[in-house]
């Protein structure tokens, strides 16, 4: 399996995650990826690839061009108003305020393009998560030349991401970004596979009106999870994606069983759609011990995991998402993919 990473991850690392009221140091943080390396080559994965330059028209396929405007340049307008630290919004619209109006100071449009306050933004955080974009890409375009399967070690993650806001530890969407890819190398249709602990709404709003792009997301029932204004099981799709879209939200404590039966039930979703490729936003923070999640799966869970998904037989790219038990990460996420090739 293709591995693909880049180094520029390292350009974000804020100082501080507004959690509980209180700052700490983000549970989405640089070491998480080291856990994965190490494992890829202890269990014999190729030495990753330097996914190169991100093609930023690619980018621009799935996120709208203001919003990529202003993670360019919201570092320096920052700086320029005399802020000193990093840029944590203070204040969103929200009900009962204009949506059409976009404000000119960096704080008001800081507040448009967010939808969390979680996410700082530092002077390193665009290079970086183009950096992840770029693999992401480079993982799509290793499918499009014929391979089975690859993986795109992304940091920072992506999948909350949606056309125009960043939040929830993610800037650009790698993994519908990858989907778009394959869809405009060929695929007529693409399903994206969400199994990290959150719900990806970011991906689910993109793809949320097209039929060419299913979606299916196992999660913690947003009555109880980030990201909380998301991820219901009645959100069907709409218009030409009307039924292109399955939410599987979950209750605390729930251990690997029923989870299971929900990705077979996705699973077989994805196969009566017809999909020609398959993206898997990869988060393992369903794990037992992740710090900021509740389900209950166990290490060999994830193994079993990646072996259903390989049993579907499509071409599959891996995204990294979530994920925060730092040290399971690397274990929880090669079995995954060591499931799959198994498969
Ligand atoms: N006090 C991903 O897994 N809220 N993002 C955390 C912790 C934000 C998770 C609350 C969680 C974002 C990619
Ligand atoms: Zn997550």
């Amino acid at each position: 399996m293709k591995t693909f990473f880049s180094e520029d991850h390292r350009l974000h690392f804020p100082q501080a995650e507004l959690a509980g009221g209180q700052f700490v140091t983000p549970f989405e943080r640089p070491s998480r990826v080291e856990y994965v390396l190490r494992r890829l080559r202890e269990r014999g994965f190729p030495a990753p690839e330097d996914p190169g330059a991100c093609d930023m028209g690619a980018v621009a396929r799935v996120h709208d061009a203001g919003f990529l405007r202003f993670l360019e340049t919201a570092w320096e307008d920052w700086k320029a108003a005399g802020h000193a630290g990093e840029i944590i919004v203070t204040g969103m619209p929200t009900r009962h305020m204009r949506m059409d109006r976009i404000p000119a100071s960096i704080d008001g449009r800081a507040g448009w393009y967010c939808h969390a306050a979680e996410t700082a933004i530092t002077a390193g955080t665009w290079a970086a998560a183009r950096s992840a974009a770029a693999s992401a890409l480079a993982g799509a375009r290793a499918l499009g030349a014929g391979a089975r399967a690859a993986f795109a070690l992304c940091r920072p993650p992506g999948h909350h991401a949606t056309a125009d806001q960043y939040g929830g530890y993610c800037f650009l969407n790698n993994a519908a970004i990858a989907a778009q890819a394959l869809i405009d190398g060929g695929a007529g249709r693409v399903a994206v596979l969400d199994i990290d602990f959150h719900h990806g709404n970011g991906t689910q709003t993109i793809f949320y009106r097209r039929a060419d792009v299913l979606f299916a997301s196992l999660h913690g029932d947003p009555v109880e999870a980030y990201p909380h204004y998301l991820g219901h099981a009645d959100e069907h799709g709409e218009g030409a994606g009307e039924g292109a879209n399955r939410n599987y939200p979950m209750p605390p404590g729930t251990p690997f069983a029923p989870w299971a039966e929900a990705l077979d039930d996705a699973l077989a979703g994805i196969r009566t759609h017809g999909a020609e490729a398959l993206v898997v936003s990869l988060g393992v923070d369903a794990f037992r011990d992740d710090p900021i999640s509740f389900f209950r799966l166990d290490s060999p869970d994830f193994l079993e995991a990646g072996r259903r998904i390989g049993r579907l037989g499509l071409p599959t790219l891996f995204c990294m998402e979530g994920g925060y038990a730092i040290e399971a990460v690397g274990l929880n996420t090669v079995n995954v993919l060591e499931g799959f090739a198994d498969a």
